[in-house]
C-alpha cells in the first residue's frame, strides 16, 4: 500500500483565469506526482511507513530512521504540501464564500479580511527563494507562517489549514517572475469551505 495522488476536485482548466491549466496540469501530474513517487521510493525498505498519514509522518520526522529523514522531509512534505494546497482551491462559487467559525476567527485575530489578506501577501512576497505561506493553527490560535523548500508546519506541531505554493513552478509559465500577480489571483481560487472545515477540525 504506497502514497498515491489524490484526486483534483476540478479539471485542470477550472481555475482559469487566475491559474492556467498548463501550470495546474504540470504542477498536479509532473511536479506533485514526483513527490509522490520519491516517497514511495524513500519508503521502499520500510514498509511500516506506508500504514501512517503522511502528516503523521511529518509530524514525527524525529522517528524515521536517520538515512531516509531527509528524503521524506523533502518527498513527504512535497507530498503532502501539494495535498492541503489543491484542496484549499475550488472553481464552485459556494465554496469560494467566506463564511464561518474561520470567518469569525479571521476577522477577531486580524481585525478584518482585508488586513489578513495583506498580511499573508506581504509573507508571501517576502519569503525568499522557494517554499510556502500558511495560515495554520497553533496552541488554538490562527497564525500566519512560512517554510522553506518543501517543510511543512505540522513538522513543528501547527497546523495548517491554508497555504499557497511559492516555487516558481507553481506561477512562472503564466506570471514570469510576478509573485504580486500570482498571489493577487491566487486569492480568486481559495476553498474557504475546506479551510472552514480545517479550522473546526485543528481549534
Ligand atoms: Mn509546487
Amino acid at each position: 500500500m504506497k502514497f498515491f495522488l489524490p484526486k483534483l476536485e476540478y479539471e485542470f482548466d477550472a481555475l482559469e483565469p487566475w491559474l492556467d491549466a498548463k501550470t495546474t496540469e504540470i504542477h498536479y501530474s509532473k511536479h506533485h506526482k514526483a513527490y509522490c513517487d520519491k516517497l514511495n521510493l524513500a519508503l521502499e525498505n520500510h514498509l511500516e511507513f506506508f500504514r501512517e498519514d503522511v502528516n503523521k509522518i511529518l509530524a514525527e520526522l524525529n522517528k524515521l530512521p536517520e538515512e531516509i529523514r531527509t528524503a521524506v522531509k523533502n518527498n513527504g512534505g512535497g507530498f503532502a504540501n501539494h495535498n492541503l494546497y489543491w484542496e484549499v482551491m475550488t472553481d464552485n462559487d459556494e465554496k469560494k464564500k467566506f463564511d464561518g467559525e474561520i470567518k469569525k476567527a479571521i476577522e477577531e485575530k486580524f481585525a478584518s479580511f482585508d488586513e489578513f489578506k495583506q498580511n499573508f501577501t506581504a509573507a508571501a512576497l517576502m519569503h525568499f527563494g522557494s517554499g510556502w505561506v500558511w495560515l495554520v493553527v497553533d496552541g488554538g490560535e490562527l497564525k500566519i507562517v512560512s517554510t522553506a523548500n518543501q517543510e511543512n508546519p505540522i513538522s513543528e506541531g501547527k497546523t495548517p489549514i491554508l497555504c499557497v505554493d511559492l516555487w516558481e513552478h507553481a506561477y512562472y509559465l503564466h506570471y514570469q517572475n510576478r509573485r504580486a500577480e500570482f498571489i493577487e489571483a491566487w486569492w480568486n481560487v481559495v476553498n474557504w469551505s475546506a479551510v472552514n472545515g480545517k479550522y473546526l477540525n485543528a481549534a
